[in-house]
């Protein structure tokens, strides 16, 4: 029975607890709010991993930008373009977060009936409060504050310390490397409990708040999977066709083995092996450049989390009530940056570091909850568009700086 169990792979577990928690919340009513306590159980969990997986993690990735300079032209180049693409990704987000809104399609307070938004603590009331709020007085406190914004700030002063530090700083990259890793493999200990948590928060959704809170989810989704379309099928053709000078049809040929993978692990760091060969058999990268880009990229280049990071904050600030000034899109554009540089290539990633940015701009951490029965299915179409953005990367560099072998390149007349 436990080995049959783990035979399933997890997002068929999560989905066949999504479609029987629909179904019991829809005739179980309310009274299922009585099982809630099994996905707050998941959620408390989530919760457990965000500061140190944001700490070891953030860390990992910022000292990792250290490499870059040993690849002078190869790590320059993919920075910017990771940066890049990562902004317009999150901005993407926020666009399709704000139209959702204006158009309805992401119910208020009201329609939904989800409580008052709990009082955040009152912002700091000028500029130079917010500088000041961002400063952490002790590492320790804001740790134990679940505070992120003084945290990623710790984080990011650890990291370039290391960078600074050079060789002096490497016995304490390489404890920050392991902590990631472990950070990483408790996070996929507690992904488990997913398919336990998805059915009975989606039996409480659907029990509570009935057909407005799956029509909002749904909506959700719908908009997760546009934004990562348009960043595949706009963003990277538009990388390959004017940047890599390729033809786009043999590029998503030449990763299709990738994407495929990637959709249904939902986990950049398993896929890593087949973006690898992906890079270099088919599209003729070389080993150093391809090996070096696409590593990096799949823990520091995540332009599908990043799109999902502005997107599930304005949903979540809609459905409690949460008003945003356009000095909070702003922080939310850094955030979901940092975010996706921060999260780990692991399922549920996102679903994590989705309270990295609601922490910072006053958006109940209860929206995770409220999102977590869906998540995967979103984790899948963002991992896959995390992984293209790492190949189109790669394979943009590679013939900038002269590193592919074009006649290696799988053509669309390839057999
Ligand atoms: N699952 C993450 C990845 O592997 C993406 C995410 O959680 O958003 O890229």
């Amino acid at each position: 029975m436990f080995r049959a169990w783990f035979a399933i792979p997890l997002w068929q577990r999560v989905v066949g607890a999504l479609v029987l928690g629909v179904i019991t919340g829809w005739l179980w009513g309310p009274d299922a709010e009585s099982i809630k306590w099994i996905g707050d159980f998941f959620i408390r969990s989530i919760k457990m991993l965000v500061v140190p997986l944001i700490f070891f993690s953030l860390v990992a990735g910022v000292a990792a930008i250290g490499d870059l300079r040993k690849l002078g032209a190869v790590g320059g180049r993919a920075m910017l373009l990771f940066l890049v693409t990562g902004q317009i990704a999150v901005w993407l987000g926020l666009a399709l977060g704000t139209l959702a809104t204006n158009f309805q399609l992401f119910p208020t307070r009201e329609t939904l009936g989800t409580p008052t938004t709990p009082t955040p603590e009152p912002n700091p009331t000028t500029a130079i409060d917010m500088i000041l709020s961002i400063v952490p007085e002790s590492p320790v406190q804001v740790m134990a504050d679940v505070a992120v914004l003084p945290l990623i700030v710790f984080s990011l002063l650890i990291g370039i310390g290391i960078l600074m530090a050079g060789k002096d700083g490497e016995p304490v990259q390489k404890i920050f490397d392991s902590g990631s890793i472990v950070m990483q493999k408790v996070t996929m200990i507690v992904m488990e409990l997913t398919p336990f948590g998805v059915f009975a928060l989606m039996a409480w959704v659907a029990g509570t708040m009935g057909w407005e809170a799956l029509k909002a989810l749904s909506w959700l989704v719908i908009f997760n999977y546009v934004g990562c379309l348009l960043i595949i099928g706009v963003m990277y053709s538009a990388m390959i066709k004017f940047l890599a000078k390729l033809p786009v049809i043999d590029f998503f040929r030449g990763i299709v083995d990738a994407m495929a993978v990637s959709y249904s692990t939902a986990s950049s760091n398993a896929t890593l092996p087949v973006t690898l060969r992906c890079a270099e058999r088919n599209l003729g990268i070389s080993n150093s450049v391809a090996s070096f880009v696409i590593s990096l990229g799949a823990t520091v280049n995540m332009n599908g989390t990043a799109m999902y990071l502005g997107l599930a904050t304005l949903f979540g600030a809609q459905i409690f009530g949460v008003d945003l000034s356009w000095g909070q899109y702003f922080l939310i554009s850094i955030l979901a940056t940092l975010g996706a540089i921060g999260a780990a290539g692991i399922p549920g990633a996102g679903l994590i570091m989705m309270a990295l940015v609601f922490g910072a701009v006053g958006v109940p951490l209860e929206t995770i909850a409220f999102v977590a029965g869906v998540d995967r299915i979103m984790d899948m179409m963002r991992t896959t568009t995390n992984v293209s953005g790492d190949a189109a990367v790669a394979t943009t560099v590679a013939v900038m700086t002269g590193e592919i072998d074009r006649a290696e390149m799988v053509s669309a007349d390839d057999v």
